[in-house]
């Protein structure tokens, strides 16, 4: 076709997932009350206002589907979005407001626990991390959570465009410092900004290669990679 690029050299062609659909399903206060679900399932999480349910709605394209919030600490349901009724998007409860529950656990909920532990429908967690900040030792304790429950997540570090890509970039490999001597491979990665949509194709792709590997539920939910 005239004027139609053909993708250069042996770069792969991104498949990104088109969101045709996003629709709000409903909050709930634990596992037991998340109603089943055959259809795979990613999860959002991080501090109180690190700006998942703006990611959210960036990726839904969709302003106003989940609720964004000043105030930290507000939402603390598990609340599900069905992407084009064939996945779910689940923005859970911040950590860092909740109620302390066991020390190794660092702060956040045992239903939050509950549920990344045995939803067994669940694909893949992004852990969300506020790139403006120096590592935070909340954050690294609940990496070091889930690394322990073997646990797979892909960081996504938010709000990139509230700051220079040096000042962002410093953050990141400070944290990627600190992750090497939690884990030791370099965990997955995006950078992410909800206000001019960096990340988004990224966070898709990811999300597409996985609904790709046809995994549909995991026996083991534990064992998603
Ligand atoms: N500049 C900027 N602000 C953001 C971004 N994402 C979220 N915010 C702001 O951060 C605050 C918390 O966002 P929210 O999505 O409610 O965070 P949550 O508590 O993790 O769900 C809100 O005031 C958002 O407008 C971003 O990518 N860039
Ligand atoms: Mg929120």
């Amino acid at each position: 076709m005239p004027g139609k690029k053909s993708p250069p050299g042996n770069l792969p062609t991104a498949r990104i997932v088109n969101i045709a659909s996003a629709v709000f399903k409903g909050s709930h206060p634990d596992l037991a009350s998340c109603p089943k679900s055959s259809l795979p399932e990613f999860a959002l999480i991080g501090r109180s206002n690190v700006g998942k349910s703006s990611l959210i709605n960036m990726l839904a394209r969709s302003e106003g589907l989940a609720k964004v919030s000043q105030i930290p600490g507000k939402t603390q349901l598990i609340n599900f979005f069905a992407i084009n009724n064939a996945w779910n998007l689940v923005d859970l409860p911040g950590y860092g407001f909740a109620k302390v529950g066991k020390k190794e656990r660092g702060n956040f909920s045992e239903f939050v626990a509950d549920y990344l532990r045995h939803r067994p429908n669940l694909l893949g967690t992004f852990v969300l991390i506020d790139s403006r900040l120096s590592p935070q030792r909340l954050d690294l304790e609940f990496l070091l959570w889930m690394v322990g429950c073997g646990l797979a997540f892909i960081i996504v570090f938010t709000k990139t465009d509230t700051l220079s890509k040096k000042a962002a970039q410093a953050n990141i490999d400070a944290f990627l410092t600190r992750m090497r001597e939690i884990t030791e491979e370099t965990p997955p990665y995006v950078m992410s900004s909800s206000k001019d949509g960096q990340g988004r194709s990224e966070m898709l792709d990811l999300i597409d290669s996985a609904l790709l590997e046809g995994r549909g539920v995991p026996e083991d939910p534990e064992t998603f990679a």
